[in-house]
């Protein structure tokens, strides 16, 4: 059973215990009104403490039961809490390490609650795109005050228990054991006649509610654009201040049920467990043992060296960071001082953490300095012949058991790992630039990278605050191998007829921060233009539009160049369509011979989107990625594809893979055509009437 039951001198002690966060699933919900029933029944219980076993109070709801028939198979939570708050012996909630969610509307059905200080707090629940479901917008706002109950409902944030010690919400804080302060006020409420304090009969108090409440949804109406969820936060606890408890109540239940159908929800569930999933490689078991990573090496102080070094001296870790030339290092060095300067300057930073941080860089011209370091970072020159002499020289100097890591984006780890003569300590960790910023991290396996050091990169992933993700050994590994066939498309329909401003609109209206061509003008056409050269020599065959050649050919680089795909003016970055190079897209058309003609937005975003999906798939079924999730956290945290649609597979499977298969095979019989060999899971999962990730 997930619940333990004890008696201890009159008091009854139900314990959560249902690792590893004391879910709230069925069995748990069950345990505790049986525990409860149990009390009652035992004349010798006066009082109830409960609490949970392990690393947390309760971290809520079981997230996994949702849209199952579980998660409405009584006792579900709502009757769980009242059965709580109905008892005629007295509940103390023993809160300690989390009480999040679900777990945290439990205590709040408690008549006495007791916390341990350090406890996370918070119903995070907005963050699922979800709101508290079990009477959260109603107890909460009773217990600490419309403001402070609102701002927590409506953000998800967490804080700490010693933060609300004096809100109202804790009857007191146990410095010492927390179980024997609960215990304690067990028993002494125990004593007392009923009735015990219920926080349903409390009443909001605010001079000024309605004001309040309509601050709180200009607040939010920014944030909020695209997902529901704050939008009814506020709606639920609003209901409760002008409608009583068991209104706001009943009209919480209907939000919820409301929430948890819309696909931002689920979205946003997909990719709580898909982050989490990420760090779970199938043949590596989550016990392998991991190297120690004390100190840290990163080869090259230019934009990438730079930005990996902060990720390492931000969590603490020493780095020495190596260059070929004084001047480049001092400019290396300079321009991590001024990010750390400009964080300074936005207040999230001390100047006695700057200098910290600071203090842990140690800058040489040697690779001698590297011979203590447990992780190398090389992030020079994209060019083999570069990183063969870095990889051959690292192999020299460092020590045995070090991890040699390439921050390479485009090239064959397995042939850099061959420079060494331990290709076993070898990996690939792909950081995206600014490399301080983004969140993904993509953790290229080689063949011969041995599982260790793939656990060891992992776990130090989510201690440098990445989102890692597991890739094979291919062109562009998961991400920009799929953003490939992505630009491909984009290009193709230029020639066929749209413009890049129309492209772009288009597919930032579905919800990408930037489309493709102002994305490429911000990075600069010409990084793309070398990739293509070598993706012409290596595959001749492959038939790709040479419109943006002549852009390139013409020097329109982009912003850099103060005109790429589009014009900009000098010190501003915005985009302005640009005649010439309309002009230049139509001579191109034209040229080929292309007629062309009026393409709808949708086309426009199946065309980007699908192709995402199809290349996607090919990755999946060649072992590349190990599960669709991974292949979404890698496009939701590394290229901007909208949070709220949960990540191109899972959009794919929103869409449906019949009606994915359908247009792929329509694209696949028009101009251009050949850019769409259909990958054969898509129709495979079609025909089988499945998803991506069922
Ligand atoms: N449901 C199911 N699984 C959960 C879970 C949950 N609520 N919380 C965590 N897990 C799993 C997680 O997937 C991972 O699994 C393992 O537990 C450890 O998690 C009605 C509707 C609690 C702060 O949003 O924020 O209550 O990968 O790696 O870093 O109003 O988990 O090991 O297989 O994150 O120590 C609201 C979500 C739910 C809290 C612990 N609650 N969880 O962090 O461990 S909705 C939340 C967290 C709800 C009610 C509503 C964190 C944590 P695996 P972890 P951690």
């Amino acid at each position: 059973m997930a619940v333990d039951y004890t008696t201890r001198d009159g008091v009854a002690v139900i314990t959560l215990n249902n690792p590893p966060v004391n879910g709230l699933g069925h069995s748990t919900r069950q345990g505790i009104v049986e525990g409860l029933d149990r009390a009652a029944q035992d004349p010798s219980v006066r009082a109830i403490v409960l609490t949970g076993a392990g690393k947390a109070f309760s971290g809520g709801a079981d997230i996994t039961e949702f849209n199952t028939p579980k998660a409405l198979q009584e006792p579900m939570l709502g009757t769980v809490i009242k059965a709580v708050e109905n008892s005629a012996k007295p509940v103390v909630a023993a809160i300690h390490s989390v009480a999040m969610g679900g777990g945290l509307e439990l205590a709040l059905g408690a008549h006495y609650r007791v916390a341990a200080p350090g406890a996370q707090i918070a119903l995070p629940e907005v963050k699922l795109g979800l709101l508290p479901g079990a009477g959260g917008t109603q107890r909460l706002p009773r217990a600490i005050g419309l403001e402070a109950a609102l701002n927590m409902i409506v953000s998800g944030a967490t804080v700490k228990s010693e933060q609300l010690a004096q809100s109202g919400l804790f009857d007191e804080m146990a410095d010492g054991d927390l179980l024997e302060a609960a215990l304690a006020c067990a028993r002494k409420v125990g004593e007392q006649a009923g009735p015990h304090p219920k926080l349903r009969e409390r009443k909001i108090e605010h001079p000024n509610a309605a004001g309040f409440i309509q601050f709180a949804r200009n607040t939010v109406a920014s944030m909020a654009k695209q997902f529901p969820a704050p939008h009814k936060c506020i709606d639920a606890v609003e209901a409760g201040v002008k409608q009583g408890f068991e209104k706001g109540l009943a009209f919480e239940r209907e939000c919820f049920l409301a929430l948890v159908q819309t696909p931002e929800s689920r979205a946003l569930r997909h990719a709580f467990f898909g982050e989490r999933a990420a760090s779970k490689i199938p043949d590596v078991p989550s016990d392998t043992p991991t190297r120690e990573i004390r100190q840290v090496a990163v080869i090259g102080a230019g934009t990438m060296g730079g930005g990996i070094a902060m990720n390492f001296v931000n969590a603490g870790l020493p780095v020495t960071l190596l260059e070929t030339k004084q001047d480049a290092l001092d400019r290396g060095l300079a321009t991590i001082r001024k990010n750390y300067e400009n964080t300074l300057k936005k207040g999230k930073l001390t100047q006695e953490a700057l200098d910290g941080r600071m203090a842990l860089i140690r800058p040489t011209l040697s690779y001698d300095d590297l011979n203590d370091a447990d992780l190398i970072v090389e992030a020079v020159f994209e060019e083999l012949g570069v990183k063969e002499q870095v990889f051959k020289k690292l192999d020299e100097v460092a020590k045995p058991g070090a991890i040699l890591a390439s921050n390479t984006s485009t090239l064959d780890l397995n042939r850099i790992a061959a420079f060494t003569k331990r290709p076993q300590d070898v990996v690939g960790m792909h950081f995206f630039s600014p490399a301080n910023v983004m969140k993904l991290l993509e953790v290229v396996r080689g063949s011969e990278t041995s599982k260790d050091v793939l656990a060891t990169v992992m776990k130090l992933a989510k201690k440098i605050r990445k989102t890692a993700v597991v890739s094979g050994v291919c062109d562009g590994f998961i991400g920009n191998r799929m953003v490939e066939q992505y630009i491909r498309q984009a290009l193709f329909m230029l020639e066929e007829g749209a413009l890049p401003q129309q492209v772009d609109r288009a597919i930032e209206k579905f919800g990408f921060a930037m489309g493709p061509f102002r994305m490429s003008d911000l990075a600069g056409n010409d990084i793309g233009w070398a990739i293509r050269k070598r993706r012409y020599q290596e595959h001749p065959d492959l038939h790709y539009s040479k419109i943006a050649d002549r852009l390139c050919e013409t020097g329109r680089f982009g912003q850099k160049t103060g005109g790429g795909w589009y014009d900009y003016k000098p010190g501003d970055r915005t985009a302005h369509p640009s005649k010439l190079v309309d002009e230049m897209i139509v001579g191109y058309s034209n040229e080929v011979g292309a007629t062309r003609r009026k393409i709808a937005d949708e086309e426009i975003v199946e065309r980007l989107v699908f192709a995402l999906v199809n290349e996607g798939a090919k990755i999946l079924e060649e072992g590349i990625a190990s599960k669709p999730s991974d292949i979404d956290m890698v496009y939701l945290t590394g290229y901007g594809f909208p949070l709220w649609r949960g990540g191109p597979m899972l959009y794919a499977d929103a869409v449906g893979l019949y009606n994915v298969e359908r247009s792929i095979r329509r694209y696949a019989s028009q101009a251009n055509g050949d850019g769409w060999q259909p990958a054969k899971t898509i129709a495979e999962l079609a025909a089988q009437g499945r998803g991506f990730n069922s």
